[in-house]
């Protein structure tokens, strides 16, 4: 289906007409300004057609979203709270169906969950579709799942319980069988338009020139000859998935009334897939250019027009230097996403778990950008993809490291080959080229328990649940929307992912497992068990936050000098009450200076996760391998 973008009278009652010509007013100007430089003179036709959708779209947002978009407008900071809990999951490795999520919705409130991301959902190629991210139909449900009707049930469900569905925009590409696609081929000019299609070797060696390899196991290079368009089509990531061309208004167009559909069907979140990538140049490695802001912003304000309810969440795996750009650097601040992942903080959390020195971490973690004030980070241990040790080689050797060494270390170590690692994990995409390895594996498994398990090592098994649990309330505690994987609140491990033939060949399965409720049983019937000791852990931090207003997202978390290389140290300044974190990120006792603190904090302060008040004048602090403190002065009269 192609957007419906011709003009035609559409009638408003005149409050929704009133309500879309004052956001209009006043959205106006920074979307246009997007506009204009990403389309020159087509800008401005294209400004009538954004019109045009948005006027048709309006006029069928249910009522009770439209509610939800008043409610939101005066609460525009509702991303930012410490209450947003949030989960990512498989809808069929979790419940099944979309309809099945109402079976389940205890687990999800008992975590205090607000925040529900669902893997792809709409319908992708058939066989391999890279977990979804192929999408053939943007119009349907994948139909294992259910139904456009039952995604607007499940929504509605979802919000009179407080959680906000977030749904995957994959804006950089398609599947190769999706309509655009095949229209393409077939020699639609307009079709081959919506892509990047290149005529001859010459054109693809020098774009390639300065392309990395995004899965040079999967599919070497970034191109992929196609005999019906008789051309290079553009593919990034696999061979069908075809690129899109962002430079072609219509594709804005597209995407835009797409974002309408979903956001009447009640999504409230797009997290924007592969984001980085939408932009080409040549002579760059098309990543992270300008375009792609000016683009974000326009998309951001057309869809505020509308759905003032709806956020964006920008899948940017970037260095520090090009993050900002994504939450709104110069002109474009605030203006484009409102929660970004936080890569860095995964990656050192990781990295210090295996050196047992938070020296790199505290110095990458100072260089996190500064964000917009109502903007917030994704903070996360473990997600559906792969990790990639995106360590800042300048951040390396002013610690010491040799950045290659060091990356290869924590490969080594991840994978288990490192002599004395804890972590079960696997190689994902091994490139000789640039000597990345990344790594797949579930969080329980790397953070040492399948091994620990496997070798009857009750000390071992002990170290990591303290391991998991210190990762849960690291992600919880850094301030932000904190994201759980699916399985990882009960500590489940590596999966058998061989098994299924269609995910044989892409070993992140292995941490995609089938959500296994009856750990979940046994982690409510019986607290001294594995499962019981994690959830039990994780709940205590995400409880400690429900009741914590320091951890409001507008203030940010500083790294502060750690007199001890074992332990990491955050500040928080809130003006309610200023916190410092603490977190042993190793398996040895540690007795931490309290003068450190003294001249942060009040002499007595409480530790948020236990509710203990604490005196800070001895002259040490004991801290027990993998404790996390988090102390507040906040009055608690
Ligand atoms: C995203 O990943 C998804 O999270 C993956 O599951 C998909 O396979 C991929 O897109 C393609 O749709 O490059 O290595 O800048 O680079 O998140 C995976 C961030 C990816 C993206 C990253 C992306």
């Amino acid at each position: 289906m192609v957007a419906d973008d011709s003009p035609g009278h559409v009638s408003l009652d005149p409050s929704t007409q009133q309500s879309f010509d004052l956001r209009w007013e006043h959205y106006l100007p920074d979307l246009w300004i997007g506009l204009s430089r990403v389309y020159g003179d087509r800008a401005d036709e294209t400004l009538q057609r954004i019109r045009a959708i948005l006027l048709k779209r309006c006029a069928e947002r249910p009522d009770d979203l439209k509610r939800l978009d008043e409610a939101r407008l005066l609460e525009p900071d509702w991303l930012q709270q410490p209450t947003m809990i949030g989960y990512a999951t498989y809808t069929d490795h979790f419940s099944g169906t979309l309809k099945g999520i109402s079976d389940h919705l205890d687990h999800l409130c008992d975590m205090g969950v607000r925040y529900l991301h669902l893997m792809p959902l709409l319908q992708p190629r058939q066989g391999t579709d890279d977990g979804g991210y192929a999408v053939a139909d943007h119009r349907t449900i994948r139909t294992d799942l259910g139904t456009m009707d039952d995604l607007a049930d499940l929504t509605a469900t979802l919000r009179a319980h407080g959680i906000s569905l977030v749904m995957d925009l994959i804006v950089n590409h398609v599947a190769a069988e999706h309509e655009w696609a095949r229209r393409a081929r077939a020699g639609q000019q307009k079709y081959r338009d919506y892509f990047h299609i290149l005529s001859t070797q010459d054109e693809v060696d020098a774009w390639e020139k300065n392309l990395p390899d995004v899965f040079p196991d999967f599919a070497h290079g970034n191109f992929t000859w196609d005999d019906d368009c008789q051309g290079w089509v553009w593919a990034t990531f696999n061979e069908f998935q075809w690129d899109l061309n962002w430079a072609n208004p219509d594709v804005f167009c597209e995407f835009l009334d797409l974002m309408r559909v979903l956001a009447n069907r009640g999504v409230e979140v797009f997290r924007l897939d592969a984001i980085a990538f939408i932009w080409k140049k040549l002579g760059t490695n098309c990543q992270n250019l300008p375009e792609i802001h000016d683009i974000t912003q326009s998309l951001r304000q057309a869809i505020r027009i509308v759905a003032p309810a709806v956020a964006f969440m920008a899948d940017a795996i970037v260095g520090p230097d090009d993050l900002t750009g994504y939450f709104g650097r110069g002109r474009h601040w605030g203006k484009v996403c409102d929660m970004i992942y936080h890569n860095s903080l995964m990656v050192q959390l990781w990295s210090a778990l295996a050196t047992r020195d938070v020296s790199l971490m505290e110095t990458a973690l100072s260089r996190t950008p500064d964000k917009p004030s109502t903007t917030t980070w994704a903070t996360y241990a473990r997600c559906h993809d792969d990790i990639g040790w995106t360590v800042d080689d300048a951040d390396a050797r002013k610690t010491g490291l040799d950045p290659v060494a060091h990356r290869q270390f924590l490969s080594d170590f991840y994978s288990g080959t490192f002599p004395g690692s804890f972590a079960r994990g696997l190689v994902f995409q091994d490139n000789p080229v640039t000597g990345d390895r990344r790594i797949s594996g579930s969080l329980a498994s790397l953070a040492g328990l399948e091994s620990a398990l496997e070798s009857d090592d009750p000390a071992g098994v002990d170290a990591a649940i303290a391991r998991i649990v210190m990762l849960h309330t690291a992600i919880l505690g850094y301030g932000g929307v904190p994201l759980i994987w699916m399985g990882d609140e009960v500590g489940m491990l590596n999966d058998d992912w061989q098994r299924d033939p269609g995910h044989a060949d892409d070993n992140r399965w292995v941490h995609r497992p089938m959500m296994n409720w009856s750990m979940v049983k046994q982690a409510h019937a019986e607290p001294h068990s594995v499962p019981g000791r994690i959830w039990n852990g994780v709940r205590r931090a995400i409880n400690a936050r429900h009741r914590s207003p320091e951890f409001h997202a507008s203030v940010d978390t500083v790294v502060l000098p750690s007199p001890h290389r074992k332990v990491i140290m955050w500040g928080r300044p809130h003006p309610e009450g200023r916190m410092i974190e603490l977190y042993n990120i190793s398996e040895h006792e540690v007795w931490f200076p309290m003068e450190t603190l003294r001249s942060e904090l009040d002499d007595v302060v409480t530790e948020l996760l236990r509710g203990f008040d604490y005196d800070l004048t001895p002259m040490n602090l004991r801290l027990a391998p993998y404790e996390c403190l988090w102390l507040s002065d906040r009055s608690q009269a």
